[in-house]
Parts: C-alpha cells; sequence; structure tokens
C-alpha cells in the first residue's frame, strides 16, 4: 500500500515525505515524516494552518479506496506559529535629550 501526503501551502509548510510504501515485509514497522513550518519572514496570523491531505493506494481491494480507515478524516490540520513580530518596539528606553536636543 502506498499512503500519499501532499500540504495545502507549499509555501508555509513542507513534508519530508511525500509518499510512503507499506508492504508485507514492513507493514507493522511505523514510518515517520517530519512537517517543517517555513519561516517566510512575513507577518502574519499568530496562528495560521496547512492542511495535509493523506490518501491510499493499493492493488488489495480493502485497502484501495483512497482512504486510510485508521486516520480521522483524510486530512490533518497543522497549525503554524508565526514567528514575526508585527508591532512596533523601541529599544534603548528610557529615551531622553538634553534641551535644545533631540533623540
Ligand atoms: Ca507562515
Ligand atoms: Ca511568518
Amino acid at each position: 500500500m502506498t499512503v500519499s501526503l501532499s500540504v495545502s501551502d507549499g509555501a508555509q509548510a513542507t513534508l519530508s515525505e511525500a509518499s510512503l510504501e507499506f508492504t508485507g515485509a514492513n507493514w507493522q514497522l511505523p514510518q515517520s515524516v517530519i512537517v517543517t513550518a517555513t519561516d517566510d519572514e512575513l507577518a502574519e496570523t499568530p496562528v495560521h494552518s496547512v492542511t495535509i491531505d493523506v490518501s491510499s493506494a493499493s492493488l488489495d481491494a480493502n485497502y484501495a479506496d483512497g482512504t486510510v480507515t485508521y486516520l480521522p478524516g483524510s486530512s490533518i490540520t497543522f497549525n503554524i506559529y508565526d514567528n514575526e513580530d508585527s508591532g512596533v518596539s523601541v529599544a534603548g528606553l528610557p529615551l531622553y535629550a538634553e534641551e535644545g536636543g533631540s533623540t
């Protein structure tokens, strides 16, 4: 059985694997996929998300309907926490100036 994975917005996140092969020899072994949130340097909503779609294909009719029955649905929501500070900050407080001067 082949489990295929895709991310809804490749600019926001990437997957280490696009597909996983489960055979008669490895079906019982876990396989991992690493999801990496892209540091896009854009100020965005504090939490945004992508959808990871999961589907299966197999010559075995029991697994060939395109769904992975042991997952809660065929898509997974992956939340991304923005790391840009979109506000204005002032360093070097307290600010001051001598009379007649400016900062
Ligand atoms: Ca982002
Ligand atoms: Ca960002």
